[in-house]
């Protein structure tokens, strides 16, 4: 591919969270949206966290996707360093309690630097949100999105058709 620049950041806080992040970085390559991801620790690399973060408006990012597990720090951090919007991951690792512990280190942000938190280990759906965002300005990833969104409408079509064939003495159809 040529050299492009990202459109989206992908970080978290540890390779560990790869497997649940992979899953952003796919709906992005879907969506043929450029994208980076680093592995950057807001607990055993702040200051490369700090160092490229500041960085990623100027290097033409517009949307961060930040996962992290635990006292998930990184996606505040990183909200902390840029005044991109950060889309935050809440990730059920080894080190979790229940999850919990990284939804709500990442949803209850302090007044003034908000994370856009979605579900545990809904790193699709932080992207997802990424491509809406950059949708906004960009016609050809609208019309992407409504595909996609028709693909899933007609999902549900078939599963419809389907259950048609269930057979029970009560079922009323
Ligand atoms: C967090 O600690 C990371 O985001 C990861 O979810 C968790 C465990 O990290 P490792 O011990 O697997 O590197 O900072």
């Amino acid at each position: 591919m040529e050299a492009v620049s990202p459109l989206v950041s992908i970080i978290m806080g540890s390779s560990s969270d790869l497997p649940v992040m992979e899953e952003a970085a796919k709906f992005l390559e879907q969506m043929q949206v450029p994208f980076e991801i680093k592995i950057l620790s807001a607990h055993r690399t702040p200051d490369m966290v700090k160092d490229h973060v500041s960085g990623l408006r100027q290097c033409g990012v517009k949307i961060v996707i930040a996962g992290a597990g635990g006292a998930a720090h990184l996606p505040g951090v990183i909200a902390g360093y840029t005044t991109l919007p950060v889309v935050g991951v809440p990730i059920k690792a080894s080190i979790s309690i229940d999850g919990w512990d990284s939804i709500l280190s990442i949803l209850q942000m302090p007044p003034g630097i908000p994370v856009a938190t979605v579900g545990l280990n809904a790193a699709r759906n932080a992207a997802i949100m990424a491509v809406q965002i950059l949708a906004l300005e960009d016609g050809n990833m609208a019309q992407r999105l409504e595909l996609f969104r028709q693909e899933m409408r007609e999902k549900i079509v078939i599963a419809n058709e389907q259950v048609k064939n269930l057979k029970y003495k009560y079922l009323i159809d």
